[in-house]
């Protein structure tokens, strides 16, 4: 069944020059870039998009870190994209990451206590929709 995913690249793989690499990989393994746009993301955006976590501690230093540059956020579409693009991106922690992943093979522990992690995908159909919602508009 065709899906669609939400991607961010964070603002460590903006930064780090690993864009278009991160990019290759989810256009090599098959899937179409549908939408993408390059943007900073604001405050109250990331509280809609991370609204599981803006109560928990550790959400003022992923606010601090995804509002520390651009990120570029895109629709990716497919069969089955959304578990697929998860599995490239690998598990939450780079160290943990698998090699052969995104975060495995360019994510790296930085000694300051963030994760930072390169990529964000949505996790199913429902966060899909309501994250392309928010950094899209109701257009895409
Ligand atoms: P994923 O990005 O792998 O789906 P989520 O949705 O559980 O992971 O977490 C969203 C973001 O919140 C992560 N990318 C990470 O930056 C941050 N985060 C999640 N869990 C923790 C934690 N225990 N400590 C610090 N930051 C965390």
């Amino acid at each position: 069944m065709t899906q669609q995913t939400l991607i961010l690249i964070k603002p460590d793989g903006v930064q780090r020059g690993l864009t278009g690499e991160i990019l290759r990989r989810i256009e090599a393994k098959g899937y179409r870039i549908e939408q993408m746009r390059m943007l900073t993301a604001t405050p109250e955006q990331l509280a809609e998009h991370y609204h599981e976590h803006v109560d928990k501690p550790f959400y003022a230093g992923v606010c601090a870190y995804m509002t520390s540059g651009p990120i570029v956020a895109a629709v990716i579409g497919g069969d089955r994209v959304i578990e697929a693009v998860r599995t490239l991106s690998g598990a939450t922690h780079p160290i943990e990451a698998a090699p052969g992943t995104i975060r495995g093979d360019l994510g790296r522990d930085w000694g300051d206590g963030e994760i930072r992690n390169l990529i964000h995908s949505s996790d199913g159909e429902g966060s899909a929709a309501r994250e392309i919602a928010i950094w899209f508009g109701h257009s895409a």
